[in-house]
């Protein structure tokens, strides 16, 4: 079978049994693992939590901070059912995994943020006990999304040196499933919906392995069934559509089934479908052919003990601070997130700004810093690891879109980071990247990218590639912070009469704006990390941005304090959320509250 990145589910033609729980886990310092047959057993192994990032449970320095191979191992029991096939569904392995069934090899993963499937039908025992074995390697470097290096220390222990600004966590971190299915099941399907009056017409693509026909049914929320078509491509009338708005989710439910000559069901696939429709007109972003103005977060997957482990009740808490300060999206900076939040923000009506891994696009340990105070060019896109690099990339762009295609919470696709741009050599990168965007997405959605604070209109070459410019900018933080407040407003200024004459028609952004705040000071009159000067930090960048008519959306950084490597320039994490990272309001939470309920 092709693999498929449909989100689990059970019903009758189809089921999984989940293999979260406490694994095995071993560390492999010397890289010899493998030459130790440790996919036959491990030898020393100890308890770890599956999904979790493993560095925040340890005590030890050396354990938290460790960077190269170590193993995971579980044991599951299987029946003796062998009618359907036996696949192993992994939400992501951070950053690359070589995944051994019962000894044997049964596949490789390169990339920390997106679910692989393996078909190990062939490699299980039916009705007994099965080993799964899996040697993860968490190393950064020029190839890898995103890009970093590894530090090799006096005592040849090794750390990672990331080239962004959050910390490397790693493992298993999201859940894994063992899924039965159907010998011949559905792979995925996606729709594209056209809006006509009341009306919408939902055409779908179904890919199945096999030969038989496809039914597609859509019933509204009351369970009546309103539209249905035959065969794996056809189109869906809905009279009087339910919209999906911001804000204000409507959805139906896609059912998808594969039928034998006697209409008998052989696989069943059931969705979430939210009739919408997405795209830039001139400078506004129109959703259902109506302006929709960006308000809220560039967020992470961060959270005490659990690292980036998706757990429900974390998300949950960040929904309702979001949507108590009256926001309506956010980005998953800097990659993308697990599935869960997509299914929640398709119910909350949130927007979605979905980013690739590229981050840390330039060889810096500090990018951060680079970001705001002038940005040098280290030719990072002239290297021989580019075409390896771009390979990688791609992939990524290409699991982010088939897994999250059919949101309608996902409004864009974010395909960079903060990379150099300001040299044809990025151009010539990036193109490609986008042309196959924008190919393999059914729906055509915007495509964007954060542009580092040196990509002004004068010297940037990315920003004709993108649909909405997106702009992180620290205009009164990293360059002229605390007193020079006024100099940083009149800089600002400056470059946005820039981007004025580029963005006659185009959206423009602002995907990061921000000023590091200890929640515990306060201080009249203010000082940097103080709670009022993140206030007059935000009040001077929103005086700016409401004087240019294609500013057509806000995304703060960041909604919560989060962790990052240690450094000089971070206290324990990086400060400039507008929640602490246990999700408590700053002063800042009540200013964008009020603001938010205005716009
Ligand atoms: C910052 N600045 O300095 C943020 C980083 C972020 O955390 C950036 O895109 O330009 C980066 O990752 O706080």
């Amino acid at each position: 079978m092709k693999q498929s990145l449909l989100y689990p589910c059970t019903n009758a033609c189809r089921n999984f049994i989940s293999l979260d729980g406490l694994w095995k886990m071993q560390f492999d310092p010397e890289g010899t693992g493998s030459e130790q047959n440790w996919q036959n057993g491990l030898p020393e192994p100890f308890s770890m939590p599956v999904p979790a990032s493993f560095a925040d449970i340890f005590t030890e320095k050396e354990k938290r901070d460790y960077c190269g191979d170590f193993w995971y191992e579980t044991k599951f029991y299987l029946d003796d059912d062998d009618s359907r096939n036996v696949i192993l569904r992994f939400g992501s392995i951070t950053h690359r995994a070589d995944v051994y069934v019962n000894s044997i090899k049964a596949g490789y993963h390169e990339g920390g943020f997106t679910p692989f499937v393996l078909d190990i039908t062939g490699l299980v025992h039916f009705g007994n006990k099965n080993r799964i074995s899996v040697r993860v390697n968490n190393e950064l470097n020029e190839t890898s999304i995103p890009c970093g290096s590894v530090k090799t220390h006096i005592d040849g222990h090794k750390t990672a040196a990331p080239y962004f600004d959050f910390f490397n966590y790693s493992g298993i971190q999201r859940s894994v499933h063992l899924l039965r299915v159907p010998k011949e099941s559905i792979i995925d399907y996606d729709t594209v919906t056209k809006l006509e009056g009341n009306d919408a017409v939902i055409s779908y693509h179904v890919t199945t392995d096999g030969d038989h026909e496809v039914i597609a049914e859509l019933f509204d929320c009351e369970h009546q069934k309103v539209a249905s078509s035959k065969g794996k491509d056809g189109e869906l009338s809905v009279k009087d559509a339910h919209l999906w708005k911001v804000r204000d989710a409507y959805l139906y439910s896609l059912v998808l089934q594969i039928v034998d000559e006697e209409g008998n069901t052989i696989d069943k696939y059931p969705a979430k479908l939210g009739i919408r429709t997405i795209e830039t007109k001139g400078k506004e972003i129109l959703l259902n052919g109506k302006p929709v103005y960006l308000k809220g977060y560039g967020k992470h997957e961060d959270f005490e003990v659990i690292g980036r482990q998706f757990n429900y009740a974390v998300a949950a808490r960040d929904f309702e601070c979001m949507k108590w300060t009256n926001a309506n999206c956010f980005r998953t900076s800097h990659y993308p997130y697990a599935e869960e939040w997509y299914q929640m923000a398709d119910e909350e009506g949130f927007l979605i700004i979905d980013e690739v891994p590229a981050v840390g696009m330039m060889r810096s340990l500090m990018n951060f810093a680079a970001a705001g105070a002038g940005g040098k060019d280290t030719r990072f896109f002239m290297a021989d690891t580019v075409k390896e690099l771009q390979n990688n990339h791609r992939n990524a762009i290409e699991e982010m879109i088939i897994r999250d295609k059919n949101h309608p919470s996902v409004i864009a696709f974010s395909l960079f980071n903060e990379p150099e741009t300001t040299y044809p050599e990025a151009h010539d990168y990036f193109r490609p990247l986008f042309d196959f965007a924008r190919q393999i997405d059914p729906e055509k959605r915007p495509l964007t990218g954060a542009l580092l604070v040196n990509s002004t209109p004068d010297k940037d070459t990315c920003a004709s590639l993108c649909d909405i410019i997106a702009l992180n900018r620290y205009y009164g933080w990293y360059i002229a912070g605390g007193p020079d407040l006024p100099e940083a407003e009149a800089a600002f200024r400056k470059e946005m009469d820039e981007w004025a004459k580029v963005c006659d028609n185009k959206p423009l952004i602002f995907t990061e704006f921000g000023a590091d705040t200890y929640a515990s000071e306060h201080k009249l009159p203010s000082v940097m990390w103080a709670q009022e000067y993140q206030n007059e930090y935000y009040e001077m960048n929103f005086r700016v941005m409401s004087c240019y008519d294609f500013v057509q959306g806000e995304l703060v950084w960041n909604f919560a304090d989060f962790q990052t490597t240690e450094g000089i320039m971070r206290v324990n994490g990086n400060k400039k959320g507008i929640f602490t990272r246990n999700r408590q309001p700053k002063d800042a939470a009540y200013l964008l509250k009020k603001r938010w309920s205005e716009k």
